[in-house]
């Protein structure tokens, strides 16, 4: 049989699909691409996987008078597929009900989830299209990704400094002779770039850094998610301590009087305030290198050495995103910005902060200067009624009740049905014990999912949708220079159809096609987002090709715009828009708040759960990004499978935290928190801190029939706690977590994570279902 090559795209990069007849039997990475993602591996499994969902179906309960206790709850219960027809009736008469019975108000449309790469078919924005169509819908407002640094950064900077102009990685290479970087620059989470990458720059960035002889300390509790060589140093932080660690390097500058005060006078206010803590004025405790040394469990002497160095040559200071998701994350955001302040290279080539500098594809390269072909969605007329994204479980849990947010006193509102389309709850929320709970709670859950993922499992109707490589796309990411034509490749497996068209047929149901439609199929939006590309490029003086020259091409590589240097106008004069106009050390509106969890400066405060107050036995769990999968998406595929044990996640442990626990290499172990348990395999590492365990997060729940805090297969959102950062941003905290450690005294049990539920026959085409 011959094989086609189809150019397409993902999330981890551009790719060619290779394709005998209907079915991908492979994939050839982009010629452009220096620096392929390994994860592209698992494509091809996850067209054809076992775990697709192929049919419409109805969870048995909710036919059968919408029960949802005992056998029939949410998560425990078996499916009947039903007919299209019959699924779009269902669907569309419960969005009608819920809308006539309790208004807009009573839907939770915000679907948080990274969904897949193009741009038309992107499953949240379509969703969110027909929801605002209707009359608006709840949605959410932040990211699991940095909700506390997208809170607390327009305060000090007057903007979301994790999206936004960042230092070029030839920056750096060229002008940096000291980077110190909080939380490391893992290699495997530069392979992903929402929207996708042609070129993954970051390795080959990382890389020329190093080469270039820039002296770099990673502070990480974990060794290898940050360069090795000669001029590369690991410093094993106790995790959640990176503050008090800044604040006692701030300290020594100021002490031997190597801050710039030239810097702080002209771009700053509240340095006085901030030296009165630092300094131990009121409290009597100075934040000297020997407190933050005793805090984070490093060598004082070491650090006085680092804040010297820094101080003497040009300095760059990175923060990962996943400092700030954890327990009072809005403060090692804003000791960052404190810190490089103090150093006063903030705008200058090479120097200053970056938020994220590894932590995805896209930091470290130019922005386009126009908007890359997407599709938009209507204003939300409730969207002043948005939760922070990590308060699901307690919207849900206690509608009516009051909560703090950024200075505002908020309600959550009273939600019946819960729509969700491009993201997985039961894999990204933390606390999923408790978060089945709540999701027992509304009276509809309608999925559109591609799999049999845990979330699809928790939902009354769950409609199948398909994969990029069913359906014609776009592929573009602004922080990026090739556009990608995504073709399709195979047709939907099973009955899959795309969320739009899914949208659409129950936009039909509900009286509102054309508006959903405006008129266009897939093709037509594709022509449609193509153009509004184009003019939006030739406005910034960028020439694109014309749709069917971009289509055949298979993609189109642009000029990056000139390296950026974040900041450089503050030292020209230009204002920040920051109440005072410049970088706020202290801000009076955050004082204002009087939140004592998030004060007026940046401050060292003990997180909820860490080392320094551990009881006997208890390690610090890392949930951090998987390198074998995006999320829980490819956990199906041979790349996740080949890094398991025993079929479970494997846990990386310190052998000394191993061997006093009666564990060895490859040992099936129990984890447990305060919230729940989970079964992994052990990995011994002696890169990873003694009492630290990373768990990555991915492993598709799979929680014992009686008892949703129990998951067999090494999901750390088990053991998390669904707790804010603070009053201010109301973040997710997943690397704030206190577990214990054990040999499994069972076997492994059988896992059932990756097979479909209880599936009945399908119902008898009944022309409009009514249950
Ligand atoms: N403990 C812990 N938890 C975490 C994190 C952590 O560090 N620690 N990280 C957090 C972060 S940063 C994030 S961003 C979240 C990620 O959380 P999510 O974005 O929810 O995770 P994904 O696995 O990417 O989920 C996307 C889902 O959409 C489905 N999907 C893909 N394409 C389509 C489509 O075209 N149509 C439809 N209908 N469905 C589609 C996939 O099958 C998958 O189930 O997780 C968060 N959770
Ligand atoms: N392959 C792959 N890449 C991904 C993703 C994926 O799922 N798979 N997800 C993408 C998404 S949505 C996001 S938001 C980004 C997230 O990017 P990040 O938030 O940067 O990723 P994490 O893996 O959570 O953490 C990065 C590093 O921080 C360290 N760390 C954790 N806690 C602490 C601490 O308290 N102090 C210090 N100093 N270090 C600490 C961890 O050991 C880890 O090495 O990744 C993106 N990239
Ligand atoms: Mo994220």
């Amino acid at each position: 049989m011959s094989t086609r090559r189809v150019p397409h795209g993902s999330h981890w990069g551009a790719y060619e699909a290779l394709v005998e007849g209907d079915r991908v039997v492979g994939v050839a990475a982009a010629t452009t691409d220096r620096d392929p993602a390994a994860l592209l591996h698992s494509v091809p499994e996850s067209v054809h996987s076992a775990s697709r969902v192929r049919a419409p179906a109805v969870r048995r309960g909710w036919l059968d008078g919408r029960e949802r206790t005992g056998a029939y709850r949410r998560g425990r219960d078996g499916y009947v597929e039903v007919s299209w027809p019959d699924a779009l009736d269902l669907v569309a008469g419960e969005v009608r009900r819920v809308l006539d019975e309790y208004g807009p108000g009573a839907v939770f449309g915000g679907s948080y989830g990274w969904a897949s790469a193009g741009r038309f078919h992107h499953a949240k924005t379509q969703l969110n299209r027909m929801l605002a169509l209707l009359g608006g819908y709840i949605s959410s407002v932040g990211s699991y990704s940095h909700a506390a640094g997208t809170q607390i950064l327009p305060h000090v900077l007057g903007y979301d400094a994790n999206n936004g102009p960042s230092t070029a990685w030839e920056s750096l290479a060229a002008h940096t002779d000291t980077w110190v970087m909080f939380g490391g620059c893992p290699r495997h989470t530069m392979q992903v770039e929402p929207g996708g990458t042609g070129d993954h720059r970051g390795g080959p960035g990382l890389d020329a850094v190093v080469a270039a002889g820039t002296e770099i300390v990673v502070v990480n509790p974990v060794r290898s998610d940050g360069p090795t060589g000669p001029n590369c140093a690991w410093w094993p932080v106790r995790p959640n301590t990176d503050t008090a660690l800044m604040l006692g390097l701030t300290h020594t500058l100021v002490s031997e009087g190597l801050h710039d005060t030239g810097f702080l006078d002209r771009h700053t206010v509240g340095w006085d305030v901030f030296c009165e803590y630092l300094l131990g004025k009121h409290d009597g405790v100075p934040k000297d290198a020997e407190w933050a040394a005793s805090i984070a469990e490093l060598d004082a002497g070491e650090i006085r050495a680092l804040a010297r160095r820094m101080a003497a040559g040009r300095t760059f200071v990175s923060t990962s995103w996943s400092l700030q998701r954890a327990d009072h994350g809005e403060q090692p955001y804003w000791m960052t910005v404190v810190l490089a302040a103090a150093l006063g290279q903030i705008g200058l080539p090479g120097g200053g902060f970056g938020f994220g500098v590894g932590s995805i594809s896209g930091v470290g390269t130019p922005r386009q200067p126009f908007a890359v072909p997407a599709l938009r969605k209507p204003p939300n007329p409730l969207a002043d009624h948005a939760i922070p994204v990590a308060r699901i479980a307690d919207m849900l849990l206690a509608p009516g009740a009051g909560y703090e947010f950024d200075g505002r006193h908020r309600t959550y509102p009273d939600v019946r049905l819960v729509y969700w389309a491009g993201g997985n709850p039961f894999h990204h929320h933390q606390d999923l014990g408790r978060l089945s709970d709540a999701w027992q709670r509304p009276e509809t859950v309608i999925a559109h999912e591609q799999y049999w993922t845990a979330s699809a499992r928790h939902a009354d109707i769950v409609l199948p949708a398909t994969t990029t490589l069913e359906r014609n796309d776009i592929g573009a990411s602004s922080k990026d220079p090739f556009l990608v034509a995504m073709h399709r490749a195979v047709p939907p497996v099973g009955e899959a159809r795309s969320d739009h068209a899914i949208l659409r047929d129950v936009a039909a149901r509900l009286g509102i096609e054309d508006a959903f439609t405006e008129g266009r199929d897939e093709e037509g939006w594709l022509r449609h987002l193509w153009a509004q590309g184009v003019e939006s490029a030739r406005a910034a003086g960028v020439e694109l090709p014309g749709f069917e020259e971009f289509w055949a091409a298979g993609s189109v590589r642009l000029p990056l715009p000139p390296p950026e240097i974040p900041f450089a106008g503050l030292r020209h004069g230009e204002p920040l828009r920051t109440p005072s106009g410049r970088i706020e050390i202290f801000s009076a509106t955050v004082d204002s708040y009087g939140y004592d969890e998030c004060p007026g400066h940046p401050v060292w405060l003990e997180p909820a759960e860490w080392l320094g107050a551990a009881e006997p036995g208890q390690l610090h769990l890392l949930s951090t990004q998987p390198a074998t999968r995006l999320h829980s998406q490819l956990d199906t595929g041979p790349v996740a499978a080949a890094s398991k044990i025993h079929g479970r996640e494997a846990c990386r442990i310190n052998p000394h935290d191993a061997a006093t626990r009666g564990i060895v290499e490859g040992s099936l172990i129990e984890i447990r928190s305060a919230r729940g348990t989970c079964l992994a395999g052990a990995r011994l590492d002696a890169g990873v801190r003694p009492g630290v365990v990373v768990l990555p997060t991915g492993a598709w729940y799979d929680p014992d029939e009686n008892d949703p805090t129990l998951d067999r297969h090494g999901n750390p959102n088990v053991l998390t706690a669904d707790r804010g950062t603070s009053r201010l941003a109301q973040g997710p905290t997943a690397d704030t977590t206190l577990v214990e450690i054990r040999p499994s005294a069972a076997g492994p049990p059988a896992l059932r994570a990756h097979l479909p539920p209880a599936l009945a026959r399908r119902a008898p085409d009944r022309g409009g279902v009514t249950p």
